[in-house]
């Protein structure tokens, strides 16, 4: 039975479809969460401070590549309403927050997004509202941000205002899980009982499966837990391969060879290296807050270190290779993305590795990878890119002797590479077929 009026409201108001929600943050995580509540027939303002991503949504277009703008115009026709206006707050029932946590240059979190946003949220947040934040952060940064605000504006929580956690899970360009699709698991949480029936009522309505953790700082680490499992295990692999490397054994084939256990093993491969904007990040979220419990993540850390290694790592193989063999032509850097089909350049290493090669070779440097999206290309302004078509243009690529696989897109045509180069540094496993040619990195 519920007795307090204003959850009862809430939980009425989401049953009905009849909330209305702001989203904060329109990025990879806050469009699709917007998509996916307006398809669920909820009133959804998404607030944004760039305007240019406003107007694009308003003119029914979408600047997220794995985001068709045919479903930004479905949203469009329904309840969706892009703005840059944060006052929507004051006609919001749920407020969702799904900003960018990233690293400073020490590598300790910098919450400059959810500062700005908490600043605009506290002129506005009423009585009767819930918060909900998705950004992923240490464990205590959902309470740290708002209880000072409702303490002020002497909003009892649980019974006037409501305060919930659920990590995002968005991954761009996975088309098998996908919040539109309703199938993506949401790990929720509430600061109280009241706070976590709301955000689980909520969540229900836009995934298949809800998992309620007991508080909201298990969830919030929760996130970390799922990412740092990550980090740790292309860590281990990235070591293993370097012995596998001396000990000339396939590392790949050994994979393989271990993935035919049918229990107690999941597959990681070796890289240059990891980007994104999770994986590289993540770990120091934790790191940060363990170390104020007085405890120094060593494992973590060194983690981190081999994966931010192996960029320097590759740089200095290639550079070796082309000193010794006194090699004069250009170089070419197949795949500059952070990952296999992804159209995302930030915190790649590639882009580490075109920069350290540039300092340590005189050679020039192509780089040829047509999924780069506009805003990645924008940051490479320095980086010479050549077509896709030039890339089986033979005569064009006579001036080129080595390529390096960066990011192993589907799009590219590894036989043709393995014809037309004379030596091939493959980071990602590509070929099927070995051959001297190829040198696995
Ligand atoms: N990488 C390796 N070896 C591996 C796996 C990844 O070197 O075995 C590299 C990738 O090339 C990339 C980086 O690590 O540079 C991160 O790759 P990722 O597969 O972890 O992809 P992300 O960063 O897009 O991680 C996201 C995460 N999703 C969210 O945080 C919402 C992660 O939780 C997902 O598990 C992951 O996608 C996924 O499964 O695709």
């Amino acid at each position: 039975m519920i007795n307090n009026k204003n959850l009862k409201n809430l939980i009425q108001k989401i049953r009905s479809n009849k909330a209305v929600i702001s989203v904060i943050g329109l990025g990879y995580v806050g469009l699709p969460l917007c998509l996916a509540l307006t398809r669920a027939k909820f009133k959804v303002f998404g607030i944004d401070n760039n305007l240019e991503r406003i107007k694009t949504l308003k003119n029914g277009s979408s600047y997220i590549s794995t985001i068709n703008s045919s479903l930004i115009n479905e949203a469009r026709n329904k309840k969706f309403r892009p703005t840059n206006n944060f006052k929507e707050i004051l006609n919001s029932d749920i407020i969702i927050i799904c900003v960018p946590t990233p690293i400073d240059k020490n590598k300790k979190p910098n919450m400059q997004y959810v500062r700005n946003v908490v600043s605009q949220i506290k002129k506005y947040v009423k009585k009767n509202q819930i918060i909900i934040l998705e950004c992923t952060s240490y464990p205590g940064t959902t309470e740290e941000f708002f209880l000072p605000i409702f303490k002020k504006k002497k909003l009892n929580i649980g019974r006037d205002i409501f305060l919930g956690y659920s990590p995002e899970r968005e991954d761009p360009g996975n088309l098998k899980y996908t919040i539109l699709k309703k199938n993506l698991s949401k790990v929720v949480s509430g600061y109280s009982k009241s706070c976590e029936k709301i955000v689980k009522e909520l969540y229900q309505k836009v995934s298949n499966k809800v998992y309620i953790c007991s508080d909201i700082k298990t969830a919030e680490f929760t996130k970390l837990l799922e990412n740092i499992y990550r980090s740790v295990n292309i860590g281990l692999i990235n070591e293993l391969h370097n012995v596998c490397k001396k000990m000339k054994i396939d590392t790949f084939e050994a994979l393989e060879a271990a993935k035919t256990k049918p229990f107690g093993f999941n597959a990681f491969y070796p890289g240059p290296g990891v980007g994104g904007h999770c994986i590289p990040v993540d770990p120091y979220y934790l790191t940060y807050k363990a170390e104020k419990h007085g405890i120094i993540t060593k494992f973590i850390k060194l983690a981190s270190q081999i994966n931010d290694k192996r960029p320097v790592e590759i740089s200095n193989t290639i550079t070796k290779y082309i000193k010794k063999e006194n090699i004069k032509k250009d170089i070419l850097i197949l795949g500059i993305t952070y990952k296999k089909n992804s159209d995302d350049v930030r915190e790649s290493p590639i882009t580490k590795i075109h920069q350290t090669l540039s300092k340590q070779i005189k050679n020039k440097i192509y780089v040829c990878d047509p999924l780069v999206n506009k805003y990645g290309l924008k940051t490479l302004k320095n980086i010479k890119f050549i077509s896709l078509k030039k890339l089986y243009n033979l005569k064009f690529l006579n001036s080129f002797e080595i390529c390096f696989i960066g990011s192993n897109h589907d799009i590219f045509d590894y036989q043709a590479i393995a014809k037309n180069f004379k030596i091939i540094f493959d980071s990602r496993n590509s070929f099927k077929r070995k051959s001297k040619k190829i040198k696995i990195i």
